[in-house]
């Protein structure tokens, strides 16, 4: 199950994945230490998540299957929907500002919740243990 809380662990290419985005140095360095956590709560097909970093705080619902807006801490605007695929969770989104895909995953394996991202050929991961 995916629900609980969760809090960044490591990443792996992050920082690549975030240049190939678009995000200045600064901001990848910033980001790179978000200290992100993140609580789930699944219930069915409709998940209530929190989001919290030393970038902000928010909290989104969502349906999967369902398209939703989400921005990323710097300001980016994504749309698209998240997917139930086995055990995995399987994202599509899109950019509004260029319309190019991000495709991202997630997956609970042993006491971990490791998310996957591609943009553009490029992929990274981060992982959470539960907090
Ligand atoms: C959620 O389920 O937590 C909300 C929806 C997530 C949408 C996809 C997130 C992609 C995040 C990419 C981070 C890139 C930073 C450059």
């Amino acid at each position: 199950t995916y629900n609980g809380n969760w809090k960044i662990d490591r990443n792996d290419n992050y920082e690549k994945f975030m240049e190939k985005m678009g995000i200045n140095m600064v901001k990848r360095k910033l980001a790179a230490h978000d200290n992100l956590k993140i609580s789930i709560e699944q219930t069915g097909d409709k998940f209530h998540v929190k989001e919290n970093s030393n970038f902000r705080t928010l909290e989104l619902d969502f349906t999967l299957g369902v398209t939703f807006e989400y921005s990323l801490a710097d300001g980016t605007e994504l749309s698209g929907s998240w997917a139930m695929d086995a055990d995995m969770m399987n994202g599509i989104f899109n950019r509004k500002d260029n319309g190019k895909q991000l495709t991202t995953t997630r997956i609970v394996q042993g006491d971990e919740l490791i998310q996957t991202y591609n943009y553009e050929g490029v992929d990274a991961k981060r992982i959470f243990k539960r907090d």
